[in-house]
């Protein structure tokens, strides 16, 4: 058994309701919890809503592989669609990282490439994880986030 940190996101429909869902199907059975939310600007060149977003810890043995697999079915059990690179979506769910474990298959890079540069990651999983990451590591991040609160305290 180990701790898998699994990354959510939405900025399109009813962002709390996606997180919802996206949370039940990626924890299934397993032990998990979850981060506060955040309201967070879009990080990237496509113009487009803030994102709610927030970090889940899943204690778990699935592979990345067996995650990933979760997360798309998830994603695509919220209506995505993947018209624009980078742009709105209903849910996304990235992989952060796997225990102790890295994978260069480039479908399913651990830890992700970008995750320590970006605010939306870095704050929630700071909370769930502070020995993860540093101070120096979330005053360099990108992106303006506002802690919300947690996930059943939104409507
Ligand atoms: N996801 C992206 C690109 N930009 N910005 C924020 N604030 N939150 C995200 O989840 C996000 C993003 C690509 O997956
Ligand atoms: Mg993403
Ligand atoms: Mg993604």
């Amino acid at each position: 058994m180990r701790l898998a940190y699994i990354s959510l996101g939405s900025n399109l429909g009813v962002r709390a309701e996606h997180l919802r869902a996206g949370v039940i199907m990626l924890a299934s059975s397993e032990p998990y919890r979850l981060s506060r939310v955040y309201e967070t600007e879009p990080v990237g060149d496509v113009a487009q809503e803030d994102f709610l977003n927030l970090v889940l810890e899943l204690e778990t043995d699935a592979t990345p592989r067996e995650l990933l697999e979760r997360a798309h079915q998830a994603e695509a059990a919220r209506g995505r669609s993947r018209e624009v690179h980078w742009g709105p979506r209903t849910l996304d769910a990235d992989v952060l990282l796997v225990g102790e474990e890295t994978s260069e298959d480039p479908e399913i890079l651990i830890p992700h490439p970008r995750m320590y540069e970006r605010a939306f990651v870095l704050y929630p999983l700071a909370e769930l994880a502070p020995t993860l990451v540093s101070a120096e590591q979330l005053a360099a991040s990108v992106g303006r986030v506002v802690a919300l609160g947690t996930l059943e305290s939104l409507r």
